[in-house]
């Protein structure tokens, strides 16, 4: 049986105090359940005010943490001080911070491992470029940011892979299903090489563009366990046009 799915919302650097709302608007909704896990990470600044109006009825997360648990790092917030603040996962190795902040897979990796000894869930995020899609190499950019992303220490519990293509992200540009199932399945067979019939139970979510008018057509793709949102994941009844796909 395929996992449960889970549509997981990231606020990139969007929302002020007052949008914590839509988070509380998200929770009442989903007071009856819902067909999937429902996760948001909204910027760190808000994420106490998100958990306590989540309600346990979603996961909150960061965006981001440091590879160490504690030291001379100003501005930095490790993976332990998010978990000590009652979060339940971390998003890693997002595109936007590998392209802003020089972030290599050898990091990811690093952040990763500081996510798991914290307890947290890591979303491990890999995604080819235009330029690396035209010149045939998804695959294989693909599949190497996996191998060098992903930490030994990884199992279902505790890992989220997010396949994202760059291209994608924020451009109303999708790959086709086809493209979109022929990653999905190369990313399955990888882990299944790696870490064994476990992977069968890792959620592997499609990242880029996912909105309400395509939802329906994306995430019954084969190996699609979910989907990363985020321009759609801002305000809560965009999210829950996407969350919906599930009933
Ligand atoms: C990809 C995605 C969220 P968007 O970055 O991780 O953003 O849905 O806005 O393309």
């Amino acid at each position: 049986m395929p996992p449960k799915p889970l549509i997981a919302g990231n606020w990139k650097m969007n929302g002020l105090t007052a949008d914590v709302r839509e988070i509380g608007t998200l929770a009442q909704a989903l007071k009856d359940g819902a067909g999937c896990d429902v996760a948001v990470f909204p910027p760190l600044t808000l994420a106490a005010a998100a958990r306590e109006k989540a309600g346990g009825l979603l996961w909150i997360g960061a965006q981001d943490c440091h590879t160490k648990e504690s030291g001379a790092h100003t501005g930095d917030i490790s993976a332990a001080m998010l978990a000590d603040m009652g979060l339940q996962g971390v998003i890693v190795g997002h595109s936007e911070r590998r392209q802003d902040h020089g972030e290599r897979d050898s990091d990811v990796r690093l952040k990763a491992l500081a996510a798991h000894r914290a307890g947290l869930c890591a979303i491990i995020c890999v995604g080819e470029t235009r330029a690396e899609r035209e010149a045939g190499q998804a695959e294989a950019v693909v599949l190497g940011q996996l191998a060098a992303s992903v930490p030994e220490s990884a199992v279902p519990g505790n890992t989220v892979i997010a396949y994202e293509p760059v291209w994608a992200i924020g451009t109303g540009l999708t790959p086709t299903q086809d493209d979109i199932a022929a990653m999905h399945g190369t990313l399955r067979r990888a882990l299944t090489d790696r870490f064994g019939p476990a992977a069968a139970d890792m959620r592997l979510l499609y990242g880029g563009s996912v909105k309400p008018a395509n939802a329906a057509e994306i995430l019954p793709i084969t190996d699609v366990d979910g989907a990363l949102v985020g321009g759609a994941s801002l305000r809560a009844e965009d999210f829950l046009g996407i969350i919906r796909a599930y009933d």
